[in-house]
């Protein structure tokens, strides 16, 4: 999963770069990979002590300013999500330096959908469906609308899915304040709900400073603060439900792996993400919810009991469950 953070220029988005890395001398001209913290993968190492162990990441871009001139918007472009970041130490006018970004998402998208009408209506009347969608589209965005509030079919979705439009993308909006902030977020974050985004309050100097601390202090600084977890955390579970992403889980002596997955996918697409060979030739799928494995650590003794679940491909995969596939190519 990929996040670009934009935002004006001293917003601050490169100190949460590098907050988010831990690190104030990281580069924030690269792409930033992390790994999401997830306790059922530490629980699960210790376990098996496996020779690798693979967390689900996500990747950040620190998208540079002027984040929405069409040479950065390819940034913005290639992720998953958008998240803004709003300057709320030291200006603190949140709606309006808010309103501006979404209208250069808006004016992005605009461009990319009037250039593709134009050619489209020079084509064949089978392209007429695409169109017609478009201009919907376009006339939402004229009404000052980003594309994430208007209602898309998946068969929509998948032809807009091309374009890659910004105002589309899940939207995370970050006020970076310091304590408190200048301005009060309440009125900013009913605003960016009405948007379709989230929002979160991140204190981005104060999380770098943080960073020179050793981990197990740092909970305690956060919590005087009123933080309930580091803004690392917050962003990844925030990023997670944005994205409407869970976790499964293999695990095995030689590996133990927590794999992304849309919410609602069925065990053959888990199969599928894992390997083509296993959604090829997916036979079943035995499936443990972690938190029983975490109760009784043992397959011979679940079996026993009868927990553990053969399950076919129709399966709705949940969070947190360890998966096996029985395949057969
Ligand atoms: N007090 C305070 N200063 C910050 C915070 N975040 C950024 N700054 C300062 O704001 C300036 C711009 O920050 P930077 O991250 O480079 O902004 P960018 O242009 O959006 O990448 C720097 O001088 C930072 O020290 C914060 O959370 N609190
Ligand atoms: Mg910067």
């Amino acid at each position: 999963m990929k996040i670009a953070l934009a935002g004006q220029s001293g917003c601050g988005r490169s100190t949460l770069y590098k907050a988010l890395a831990g690190s104030s001398s990281a580069d924030t001209a690269k792409p930033l990979t992390v790994c999401v913290p997830d306790e059922r993968i530490d629980f699960l190492v210790e376990h098996w002590n496996p020779k690798s162990t693979v967390y689900a990441t996500v990747t950040f871009f620190d998208v540079q300013s002027p984040a929405f001139n069409p040479r950065n918007m390819g940034r913005i472009k290639e992720s998953n999500a958008v998240a803004l970041v709003l300057d709320n130490y030291a200006l603190g006018n949140l709606e309006e330096a808010f309103l501006q970004s979404e209208s250069e998402l808006m004016i992005s998208d605009l461009g990319i959908m009037e250039k593709r009408v134009a050619r489209l209506t020079k084509e064949s009347k089978a392209k007429q469906a695409e169109a017609q969608l478009l201009l919907r589209c376009m006339e939402s965005i004229e009404r000052e609308i980003p594309l994430r509030l208007i209602e898309l079919t998946e068969q929509e979705l998948e032809i807009l899915s091309p374009f890659s439009l910004a105002s589309l993308k899940p939207l995370l909006v970050i006020s970076n304040r310091s304590g408190n902030g200048v301005s009060s977020e309440e009125q900013i974050a009913k605003l960016v709900r009405k948007h379709g985004g989230a929002f979160l309050g991140i204190d981005s100097g104060f999380e770098l400073e943080l960073c020179d601390l050793p981990e197990e202090d740092r909970g305690e600084f956060l919590e005087s603060m009123g933080f309930s977890a580091s803004g690392k955390t917050r962003v990844l579970s925030e990023a997670y439900s944005l994205l409407d992403l869970v976790s499964f889980i293999t695990m095995g002596k030689d590996e133990v792996r927590a794999w992304p997955i849309r919410r609602g996918s069925s065990a053959l697409e888990a199969a599928g993400i894992i390997h083509s060979d296993l959604a090829r030739g997916f036979i079943r799928a035995q499936v443990i919810p972690c938190d029983l494995f975490r109760e009784i650590p043992n397959e011979v003794e679940l079996r026993k009991t009868g927990s553990i679940g053969l399950q076919g491909k129709e399966y709705t995969v949940l969070d947190g469950d360890i998966l096996e596939i029985k395949f057969s190519v």
